[in-house]
């Protein structure tokens, strides 16, 4: 599992050199996000519950399909299921905000995933609807912690869409 500085000195390290201009852009643009990304981080945290709860409720409002009969969310056990799902993204993206890299994600979440869910009839573009309907609700949730700028809340959450989203080849 890597973070920004350490997926830096990992490259750097290969070809055994110091570090150049375009590497210290870098750390000091990690450096400088960093305050916000904590704040955003322990706003999420602070949320967390209710974040996955409402966003779960929007996409059933949407998809009412999923939770009727012959729905993949039907039945208490596929509905918990798919609200710790919810909750595992919303986790494991505040994660990846900190780490200020999307490494811990693929390790943790996405990978054998699409398979996992194709093999259990996991609907994929539902899945990537509810992600993104949580990071509509973080972004407003983060604003409100008076961050203005929460452009750097999407790359988690677009990247876990993409990511599933992605069909094999
Ligand atoms: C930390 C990383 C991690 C992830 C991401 C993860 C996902 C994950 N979700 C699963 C199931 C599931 N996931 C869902 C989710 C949904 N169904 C829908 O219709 C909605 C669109 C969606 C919620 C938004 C459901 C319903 C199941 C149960 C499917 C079944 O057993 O039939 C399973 C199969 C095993 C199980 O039921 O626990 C895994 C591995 N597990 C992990 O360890």
């Amino acid at each position: 599992m890597q973070d920004a500085v350490t997926n830096l000195i990992k490259n750097y390290d290969v070809t055994g050199r110091y570090f150049d201009r375009n590497a210290v852009d870098s750390l000091k643009s990690y450096f400088e996000s960093g305050t916000a990304r904590i704040q955003a981080a322990a706003a999420i945290n602070a949320n967390a519950a209710a974040l996955v709860k409402g966003a779960a409720i929007k996409l059933f409002e949407e998809l009412p399909e999923l939770i009727r009969p012959g729905g993949n969310a039907y039945t208490t056990r596929r509905y918990a299921a798919c609200l710790r799902d919810m909750d595992y993204y919303l986790r494991y993206a505040t994660y990846a905000l900190v780490a200020g890299s999307m490494d811990v994600l693929d390790e943790r979440v996405l990978q054998g995933l699409r398979e996992t869910y194709n093999s259990l009839g996991v609907p994929i573009a539902p899945t990537v609807a509810g992600i993104q309907i949580m990071k509509d609700m973080v972004k407003e949730q983060v604003e409100s912690a008076g961050i203005s700028d929460t452009s750097f809340v999407d790359e988690p959450f677009d990247y876990m869409s993409k990511e599933l989203s992605e069909t094999d080849i």
